[in-house]
């Protein structure tokens, strides 16, 4: 890699962008949240200058079918605040090696730092959503603030989420009409979460962590950002609600939910497109 070069590359300003934009809507303190960006060889071939390989990372699961493919990845333990004034200490570009064993590290990661410890999520989810979206490309995790309270005041269910979500604004169905996919409490950095999180990566391109923040998936930075940016301000109305009493007196009826589907061309899962209205008595 010739670094000069990539660090001014686009795909290094994106993520140090995102990065930042996580930190200041206050979903990535310290360390939290992680992003993975996947970048094909034709985009960093103009960045190239040697095949060279700076190390070589062992990962602990079975990543073979993403050989060959390229990530820029931010680094673990390092604090999005950060990123954006030191790219190329704070994330990498790995390459999944043939095995799909290890990476081998592109550029960056320039103190001795690995990838993100949600790699292993982060790369399963890759590769269920490439089963059903040629133009996967990003993966982003962060602690968005309400959305982790309502995990703890809500049960644990998708329709539950999904309805409450799509009914705090008109958006939230467009935005994401499969609706959230929610896994138990698991704890992080283990192929387990990874698991369970690529299941339902499947079915939703973001996926709840309850006490602990959410997953998403999607096209490009904007878009991972901007579906996650509309379920936490659902959820920023919601809480804002409860702490004016709870009590609603009107509401998104189901078949509002169905006639804004229908104006924007959307199927949302029929799953949760009826139920339990948010007026008591109704
Ligand atoms: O990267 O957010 O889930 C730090 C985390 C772990
Ligand atoms: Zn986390």
């Amino acid at each position: 890699m010739t670094q000069e070069k990539f660090i001014n590359s686009t795909y290094v300003q994106q993520m140090c962008k995102i990065t930042r934009g996580l930190y200041d809507h206050g979903w990535d303190e310290r360390n939290g949240g992680n992003v993975s960006y996947r970048l094909t060889e034709d985009e960093i071939s103009q960045y190239a200058d040697t095949d060279k390989v700076l190390r070589n990372v062992p990962i602990a699961f079975d990543a073979s079918e993403l050989a060959g493919q390229y990530f820029l990845v931010t680094a673990t333990g390092r604090y999005f605040k950060n990123v954006i004034d030191n790219p190329e200490r704070d994330t990498g570009l790995v390459q999944i090696a043939k095995d799909g064993h290890s990476v081998d590290i592109r550029w960056g990661y320039n103190d001795g730092a690995q990838p993100t410890s949600e790699f292993p999520s982060h790369l399963m989810t890759h590769i269920n959503r490439l089963h059903v979206d040629s133009n996967q490309r990003v993966v982003m995790h962060c602690h968005p603030t309400n959305l982790i309270a309502m995990s703890f005041t809500l049960p644990l269910d998708e329709k539950t989420f999904s309805r409450i979500l799509w009914k705090m604004q008109a958006e939230s169905v467009v935005v994401f009409p499969e609706g959230l996919g929610v896994i138990p409490y698991m704890t992080p950095g283990t192929n387990d979460i990874g698991e369970a999180t690529a299941e339902k990566m499947k079915n939703f391109r973001a996926v709840m962590w309850p006490h602990h923040g959410v997953f998403g998936a999607g096209d490009s930075m904007d878009e991972t950002f901007g579906l996650i940016e509309t379920i936490e301000k659902a959820a920023l109305i919601y809480t804002t609600i409860q702490a004016q009493g709870g009590v609603c007196l009107q509401e998104i009826t189901d078949d509002d939910l169905a006639d804004l589907a229908k104006n924007f061309g959307l199927t949302p899962n029929p799953k949760f497109l009826t139920g339990k209205s948010l007026v008591e008595n109704k």
